[in-house]
């Protein structure tokens, strides 16, 4: 007995709200044809004893012990039961009854006992027959007898009055026994569903239209030969089934029609040739199905039906689905299988809701090629047609193989697609992609470009997924990302998405390139004339520069958000500045090669002219040639510019998408080799980061002895050969790969990714907020909080960069789990090579900070000067100090970050310098000499003005300066097409104190220093001086006569000090230009407060200052002549000299030791 109630238990549970109501649901089958007798003993709420074989219940007694107390359910579907015991009955709080699938004849009589039931279902017995005490059910609610054998109803169901649902549908055999419609079922009046199917009635009488609450009913395979017009009167009808019943009616009863709310309607197995018209004008209707019929065409009609989701039109005679099938855009719906199609409209693609499509069985040779855009398909059913072909972007369909639904068995597919079409959705879609990146006829990179926020990720969604997509403000584009778009099947693009902020900026011309598309956009809500330079000048410069010929399409986004007016006016405007710019551009470059080419004729321009020797033909045809090169190459400004919203509305995209499309295919087809493309796949299915050349070499012979390929075939090496498919792979973004950069060529990104990844573990906008210490991370590197905070400040504040944060970023960042220290390795390398930052020496300060391997990011330096600068650089230059100076003045914009590169690559020759940074400056001191760097303004024109300094070593200044010189060629070589002017400032003049110093072209920094000249008269302001020739050409290392050269500078410098000065002393020589300069050179900050209690007026100091804006040296020096010139005939030198010392000395001013220093210099 135990051992019984032990396995009952593990069915009892206690049921839904009532915690205290015990029921039991048996598991079904889990005993044969009887049930533990624990049962009987049990007070339970509901029982549920399925598919057990019972013969009877309880078994083999009559008794149901406390079984019956408080049973509310009972269900004992698909036994062998016939009858049920008296003490059934004694259930008197049953409500719900299911003794479905049992082997009732009649409705056993306790039931009629049962009062309180409202659900009673016997569906699938035997019933014959049904007593009139049903009238005592009053509270039935759910009746069902379908699948039994009753030949009538007893009138006294109308009794039921609650019924809401009656399912009567007769037994499919030998099919139900009912001819008429029970005429008590129009008393049912609450009545919503009714199920007359599989019976053999033939007319639906008037009464029908009592039944006015009726929701759903089922005349599944009747007969009916009429339907009463009255049947309109049940108007909130929503589903009504007539399949296989209207085989003696030629038409639709009409009283159906006009059941507006109707939104389901069967008609399946009848003799239709057409969807009946009136059906078409039922425009509620969600589901319409009509398998079975004859239908031979579809007419224009059904197309209203707008609302349709589910439309099955299967097992008909449809030879063609007209293109107006895109009208019923919400269809999810749709089953074509057993038809004789031979082909779809293309439009049947525009129906994006599509879950389901089902086409087996028909005679199909293709499917549309766009078919993939429909990315709601679960299922597509092609089996049994006569494809020879799967569209080649089918892949795009995700959730087809997510859910292996594409079924295209038994079709004529071309080898291998068959044998891999067998293979699952999934192997067929990965095929499809191999399939493409060999057979593409045009390839291309393509970049999006411009300022920060311009919308480019949105219009990039916008063409790529034919959608609004617009990005939030929290989606900024993080250094870039890499998008493959196939508008087209044999049309791929990868497409570059640049983050518009600044920092990504660094990066930008590393992916530049002549041979791609550039989209440059801009937002046309924030476009004036005063912006034209930052939104749309600056970008086109930076392509032009870098990337000549390249082409350019314009887009303004907003669109939306701005009237046509103010768009007309605005693209007006940017078409003239546009022109006028490039005008002048072409107008200068023109007129320089005419200048050049007048010179090159001159007969004299071979001679030497004003001291300097002849700098070469070979120059100037260099320079003419790149001028030459630079304007046949001009990428050409575009014609038009589009305008576009990648908000709701989409404006415009579709026309900037077809134009986009067509310029990508206006080239001539590529057709290369397979093999090529093989090698892609191979490399780019190496896991490593990133290959060598060594290795790709390895694939590529491999590849290409696999094919039986000759590798000296197309480049004349294997190596050459491989280089020629490395360019064109990078030209058409499919791998990155330096050719022209000697010391990147030995790596190849053939996972471009890693390349941007490498990238953004450094650059972030949002570093200071985005990045926090976190346990878990720290962990890992490992990384104390206190050593994260320091060396993050360091980041942020002086772009330091330890392995340990980079480590920690890559993280943080989710580039990868968890960094080797290979790969921590190869980044730094990388980012070195890539002039992105240099190694920082100082190895004291790195231990201080923790760690092994610090680089130096020029992006984060500090904003100010250092505060000592002024001591280690005084304004003018002291006495006795040589100062060579060279200047790099940009004609139109410095390209963006070339000062930030040039600071990165000068750390080559200031290895062991001392060295302090910030924004815009570089001061290094190596050796005896001081090197400045910086960047400034000069009028209209960006510049670097280098200079250094020192004392004697001539040499060591001229290695500086060519050095800095050198490493800007290399920086232009990023620039071929950018134009700027080197120069070299006269010494001679610096030293004599000059305000406008005489400029010379930068070629004499080319040039050998003449030999056996150790002057020359060059200088254009003096004439007739002799300048010694180490200031105008350089002085090599082991430079021939290097003493000689070197005495005439000290000779000049001494003969200078003397001219200047004259043969004067005492308070003569210390007011004289030097006197005054070595005041100036000391003086600092508070110089304006000496000079206005030396009595010159606020407004001649501000007068200065204005013309000479950017060289306060010159400011004061200015300032004090004309102090010095004041009352010159009425005060002695002497006096003068006082009250200069007087005001240094004061104790406002406190410029004592600065007195004494000058009194010893000038020996007073
Ligand atoms: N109304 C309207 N808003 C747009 C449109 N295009 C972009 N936006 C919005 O403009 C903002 C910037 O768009 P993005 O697509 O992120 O711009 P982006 O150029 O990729 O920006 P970065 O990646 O940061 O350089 C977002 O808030 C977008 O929702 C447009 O055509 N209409
Ligand atoms: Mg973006």
């Amino acid at each position: 007995m135990s051992a019984q109630n032990d396995t009952l238990n593990q069915y009892l549970f206690a049921s839904g709200d009532h915690e205290e109501h015990q029921s039991l649901k048996v598991a079904e089958g889990a005993y044969k044809g009887w049930v533990p007798r624990a049962i009987y003993s049990k007070e339970l709420y509901e029982v549920q004893l399925p598919f057990l074989r019972l013969l009877s219940f309880p078994v083999g007694g009559t008794a149901l012990g406390s079984l019956s107390h408080k049973l509310t359910v009972f269900e004992a579907v698909g036994n062998y039961l016939t009858r049920l015991p008296a003490c059934f009955a004694e259930c008197h709080n049953l409500t719900k009854l299911n003794l479905g699938f049992n082997y009732f004849t009649e409705i056993p009589y306790p039931v009629y006992r049962l009062t309180r039931l409202e659900i009673l279902n016997l569906e699938h017995n035997d019933l014959e027959s049904m007593d009139s005490e049903i009238q005592n059910l009053k509270n039935l609610r759910v009746l069902n007898l379908s699948g039994n054998l009753l030949e009538e109803l007893p009138k006294e169901l109308r009794m039921c009055r609650r019924i809401q649902e009656l399912h009567l549908s007769g037994k499919f055999y030998p099919g139900g026994k009912l001819t008429e419609f029970p005429e008590c079922i129009s008393y049912l009046t609450e009545l919503r569903y009714l199920d007359l199917s599989w019976q053999h009635i033939g007319k639906i009488p008037r009464s029908i239209g009592k039944l006015r609450k009726l929701q759903v009913l089922n005349l599944k395979w009747n007969q009916l030969q009429k339907v009463s017009k009255e049947l309109k009167k049940c108007a909130r009808l929503k589903v009504v089934n007539l399949s296989g019943a209207l085989r003696l009616l030629s038409a639709i009863p009409e009283s159906l029609l006009e059941l507006e709310d109707l939104e389901q309607l069967f008609l399946s197995d009848n003799f239709f040739t057409e969807v009946p018209q009136h059906v078409c004008g039922l425009v509620k209707l969600t589901q319409l199905v009509m398998q079975r019929n004859s239908l031979l065409r579809l007419s224009q009609d059904l197309y209203k039906l707008r609302y349709l989701r589910h439309l099955e039109l299967s097992d008909n005679f449809l030879e063609v689905i007209p293109p107006k099938i895109k009208s019923l855009r919400k269809l999810e719906y749709l089953g074509l299988a057993n038809n004789r199609l031979t082909e779809l409209p293309e439009e049947i693609c525009f129906l994006e809701q599509l879950t389901y499509l089902g086409l087996g069985n028909n005679k199909l040779t293709q499917l549309p090629e766009n078919i993939y855009r429909l990315h709601n398909l679960r299922t597509l059913d092609v089996d049994n047609n006569e494809l020879q072909d799967v569209p080649l972007l089918m892949d795009r369909l995700e959730l087809l193989a997510e859910e292996d639904g594409l079924h295209i068995l038994n079709n004529n597919l071309r080898s291998p697609f068959r044998e891999i079409s067998e293979q699952g959705t999934r192997a067929l879609f990965e095929f499809l992609k191999g399939i493409r990146l060999k057979e593409a006829h045009h390839r291309w990179k393509m970049i999006l470009i411009g300022a920060a926020r311009a919308g480019k990720t949105s219009l990039r969604q916008a063409l790529m997924h034919g959608r609004s997509r617009l990005a939030a403000d929290s989606e900024r584009t993080w250094v870039m990302e890499r998008h493959l778009w196939e508008p087209e099947s044999r049309l791929r693009v990868q497409i570059l998405d640049f983050g518009g902020h600044h920092i990504y900026q660094a990066a930008h011309h590393m992916f530049l390139s002549s041979d791609a598309l550039h989209v440059l956009v801009f937002d046309l809500t924030k476009y004036t004339s005063e912006d034209y330079e930052e939104l749309i000048g600056h970008w086109l410069e930076a392509i032009m520069d870098r990337a000549g010929g390249a082409k350019i399409v314009i887009v303004g986004t907003h669109c939306d958000l701005c009237s046509k007016e103010d768009v007309n006016e605005k693209v007006e405007d940017i078409m003239r500045l546009m022109k006028r710019d490039e005008t002048n551009k072409r107008r200068q470059i023109e007129y320089e090669i005419r200048m050049i080419s007048e010179e090159l004729d001159k007969p004299e321009s071979r001679e030497v002219s004003s001291g300097i020797p002849e700098i070469g033909i070979g120059r100037m045809q260099e320079k003419l040639n790149k001028l030459q090169k630079m304007l046949n190459s001009r990428s050409e400004i575009p014609e038009r510019i589009f305008i576009v919203s990648a908000a709701d509305t989409l404006e415009g995209i579709a026309e900037f998408r077809s134009s986009l499309i067509l310029k990508l295919k206006s080239a001539p087809v590529s057709a290369l080799p397979d093999v090529w493309f093989t090698f892609l796949e191979q490399i780019q299915q190496d896991r490593e980061k990133v290959l060598t050349f060594e290795q790709t070499r390895d694939y590529f012979q491999q590849v290409m002895s696999d094919n039986q390929i000759s590798q000296w075939g197309m480049g004349g090496s294997p190596e050459r050969s491989l280089e020629m498919v490395l360019k064109y792979l990078h030209s058409t973004g499919e791998i990155v790969w330096y050719h022209d950069n000697d010391q990147l060529r030995g790596t190849v990104f053939h996972h471009p990714e890693t390349l941007i990844d490498m990238l953004r573990a450094v650059f972030r906008h949002d570093f200071e907020d985005v990045v926090h210490y976190n346990q878990e991370t720290a962990t890992l590197i490992p990384l104390r909080e206190s050593s994260f905070e320091s060396m993050k400040k360091d980041f942020l504040s002086r772009g330091l960069l330890t392995k340990e944060l980079l480590h920690y970023l890559l993280i943080h960042f989710k580039l990868c789990s968890d960094a080797s220290d290979t790969f921590l390795n190869l980044i730094i390398s990388v980012m070195l090579k890539f002039s992105l930052c240099f190694e920082f020496q100082n190895s004291a300060r790195m231990a201080l900070m923790g760690s092994a391997q610090v680089v130096q990011f020029p992006w984060f330096f500090p904003d100010e000067k250092p505060p000592n600068f002024e001591l280690q650089w005084p304004l003018a230059l002291p006495p006795n100090k040589y100062e060579l100076c060279m200047e790099i003045v940009f004609s139109a914009q410095m390209p963006p970050n070339f000062f930030e590169k040039l600071s990165v690559k000068l750390h080559n020759f200031l290895l062991d310098a001392n060295r302090i940074n910030w924004k815009n400056g570089v001061l290094a001191q190596k050796n005896h000499s001081t090197l400045l760097v910086i960047r400034e303004r000069k009028n209209d024109s960006m510049a670097i003005v280098i200079k250094a300094r020192g004392d004697s070593d001539l040499q060591e200044l001229w290695s500086l300066i060519l050095n800095v010189r050198q490493a800007s060629m290399n920086l232009f070589k990023d620039w071929p097409l950018l134009k700027c002017e080197i120069d070299l400032v006269c010494m001679h003049c610096v030293l004599k104190g000059v305000d406008d110093p005489h400029r010379y072209p930068g070629h004499v920094l080319e040039h050998m220093i003449p030999k056996g000249e150790y002057t020359l008269k060059c200088c254009e302001k003096f004439p007739d001086d002799s300048v010694p020739t180490c200031f105008v050409f350089p002085l090599e290392e082991d430079q021939e006569n290097l003493e000689l050269y070197l005495k005439a500078a000290r000779d000049f410098m001494q003969k200078t000090i003397d001219s200047v000065d004259g043969p004067v002393t005492g308070a003569n020589l210390a007011l004289s230009d030097k006197g005054l300069n070595f005041i100036a050179s000391n003086l600092g900050r508070n110089w304006t407060a000496v000079l206005l209690q030396l009595g010159v007026s606020q407004s001649l100091i501000e007068q200065l200052q204005i013309s000479h804006q950017h060289d306060v040296h010159q400011q004061i020096m200015s300032a004090l002549k004309r102090w010095r010139e004041t009352d010159s005939d009425t005060t002695s030198p002497d006096d003068k000299l006082n009250s200069l010392f007087e005001v240094l000395t004061s104790e406002s001013i406190g410029h004592i030791e600065l007195v004494e220093k000058f009194k010893e210099h000038f020996k007073l």
